[in-house]
């Protein structure tokens, strides 16, 4: 076993062989300059500092044998999986589906939608397609971790209080116990990135525990 004492708000403690370092969304359309994220007026550098400390955690995982699983927010190009409630938000014109500067927006199979260069899973290592927020709903996502005897969650990616909060929350419901890298997630908003992160390790740590990358590494074998 190993323990990030460091974590908030108290050490947490796994075990490598049944943790897996979950990758949330770092697609080119919330995190590259010119993409979606970026066209709704949003400053994509708040997601774009995750990309090194996560590349450094990515190889140490790696390189630990850990399970390493990566998810992408998107839908089919007929939108047959996107309900009205998510199709109709948003500006017209810069909805699901529509034209966007890298592609069909959150369409899979575009340019867009696709894992940063940076990030780029290796061959053999999982992408979870998603149609909603959370990594759980109407995903295998639960089946593949069960399979491989998963029960930890190192959690990275973005954003912080969207897909990330989703996804814990829904990891915690299902019994899982999830360590959300600080310095690995991000929000378009320094202030929901802080909350965010606060309300994770809150009231004893209500959805999981919170730590930096570093504080990982060093306990890596
Ligand atoms: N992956 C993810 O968080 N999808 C979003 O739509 N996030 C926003 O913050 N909009």
């Amino acid at each position: 076993m190993l323990t990030v004492a460091a974590a908030r708000p108290s050490p947490y403690t796994f075990d490598p062989s049944t943790t897996a370092l979950l990758v949330i969304d770092m697609q080119r359309d919330f995190l590259e300059p010119g993409g979606f994220g970026e066209s709704l007026g949003n400053d994509v550098g708040q997601l774009r500092r995750t990309i090194a400390p996560l590349t450094a955690l990515l190889a140490g995982a790696r390189a630990a044998g850990l399970s390493v699983v990566h998810t992408r927010e998107g839908h089919l190009p007929d939108l047959s999986d996107c309900p009205p409630a998510k199709l109709n938000r948003g500006l017209p014109s810069k909805r699901i589906g529509d034209p966007g500067p890298k592609g069909r927006i959150l369409v899979r199979g575009e340019y867009g939608h696709d894992i940063v260069d940076e990030l780029s899973p290796l061959p053999g290592e999982p992408v979870i397609d998603k149609p909603g927020k959370g990594a759980f709903y109407a995903t295998g996502l639960d089946a593949l971790l069960a399979d491989q005897q998963i029960r930890s969650l190192l959690v990275t990616g973005v954003t912080t209080e969207v897909c990330v909060h989703t996804t814990v929350r829904e990891a915690n419901d299902r019994g899982y116990e999830c360590l959300v890298l600080a310095d690995c997630v991000g929000s378009y908003f320094p202030e929901f990135q802080r909350v965010g992160l606060d309300m994770i390790a809150a009231q004893g740590g209500i959805f999981g525990w919170v730590a930096d990358s570093t504080d990982v590494l060093a306990v890596l074998p």
